[in-house]
């Protein structure tokens, strides 16, 4: 751990009266389950906080304490003269969306994060690579700050550490992780509740439109290859939106054999292609060259077209870059 650090954060902490905490935009379990957590913290040991993302909290994650305090960036109540600023789980000062103009104005910025990755933006910046979440460093902060863990502050901490272990599934699950998960348990965490609303729990139009994409799931190059699409008809007919059809492309991915994933969602004005990939085949690549963007095994791309020529682009330019590579 790096102490150093630590002991500047905390006397950052002890000489400031007024913080403000931000998370990455379009906000994950962690990155929320932090924030809102040394936001608590904080508020504990006596500053007025506030807190700020660029997206509006998800749907799943209402269920958390203190969502209600979270604002978005051009909040008229927000402030220009934070004591701290405090940045949750975010790799790059981009990530904070549109409350980078917040972040900048503060005296003095506190970056706390767990990707290797991360770009150290920040007057302090606090990277700890084998942590488990970035939750799981706040709770190192916790502890040297002598804080007991809440109820509240251990199902938000909880949630960090179910979010970023795929709920104990990704090699991260290793026994320093369950043994803070045990203690998070013990300070009363809900964790029952935490599973069942963030990670099982999805609204009934949700499930309809994810039946209809599942049922519509047509293989190509022997079974290696899947692809499905959900069309703004059926996304009307449910009511759905975005949101609801989130697990579609990693679900497509348990199917036996299938390598490649495509999914197809047509919106207003665009249609939006996820890929994925269970292989060394870097989807990535694909979204980039076409104008998206993302990861090796998950990348997206929105294309400003209707969802019958998107189709025929995108199918045929994976099949001809699957071909390649085997
Ligand atoms: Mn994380």
């Amino acid at each position: 751990m790096n102490t150093q650090v630590l002991q500047e954060i905390i006397s950052a902490i002890k000489s400031s009266k007024k913080s403000l905490v931000l998370s990455h935009q379009n906000p994950d379990g962690d990155t929320l389950g932090s924030m809102l957590a040394i936001g608590k913290i904080l508020k504990d040991l006596g500053h007025s906080v506030d807190h700020a993302i660029s997206d509006p909290v998800p749907e799943i994650y209402k269920f958390l304490p203190f969502t209600d305090l979270v604002k978005l960036p051009d909040d008229k109540s927000l402030q220009n003269d934070y004591d701290l600023a405090f940045s949750l789980d975010c790799g790059s000062v981009k990530r904070l969306g549109k409350a980078q103009t917040l972040w900048s104005k503060a005296k003095k910025t506190i970056n706390i994060d767990h990707h290797i990755s991360n770009e150290k933006f920040a007057t302090l910046n606090w990277i700890e690579a084998d942590a488990t979440s970035t939750g799981q460093v706040v709770s190192w902060l916790a502890k040297e700050l002598k804080i007991n863990l809440s109820k509240e502050i251990a199902t938000l901490l909880y949630t960090t550490l179910l979010t970023d272990t795929a709920c104990f599934a990704h090699t991260n699950t290793n026994a320093e992780a369950l043994r803070w998960g045990a203690e998070l348990i013990e300070s009363g965490a809900e964790y029952t509740t935490v599973y069942r609303k963030a990670f099982l729990e999805r609204p009934f139009k949700a499930i309809k439109v994810f039946g209809s994409a599942i049922n519509d799931i047509k293989l190509l190059e022997s079974g290696e290859i899947a692809w499905t699409f959900l069309n703004q008809e059926t996304m009307k007919l449910n009511s759905a939106t975005g949101e609801d059809t989130d697990d579609i492309a990693d679900h497509m991915m348990r199917a036996k054999g299938v390598k490649v994933g495509i999914f197809l969602r047509e919106d207003q004005n665009e249609t939006k292609v996820s890929l994925r990939s269970n292989t060394d085949f870097d989807v990535s690549k694909i979204a980039m060259e076409l104008g998206g963007g993302g990861h090796k095994r998950a990348a997206g791309i929105n294309i400003k077209k209707p969802l019958s020529e998107v189709r025929d682009i995108i199918l045929n330019k994976v099949v001809e870059e699957y071909r390649k590579g085997i």
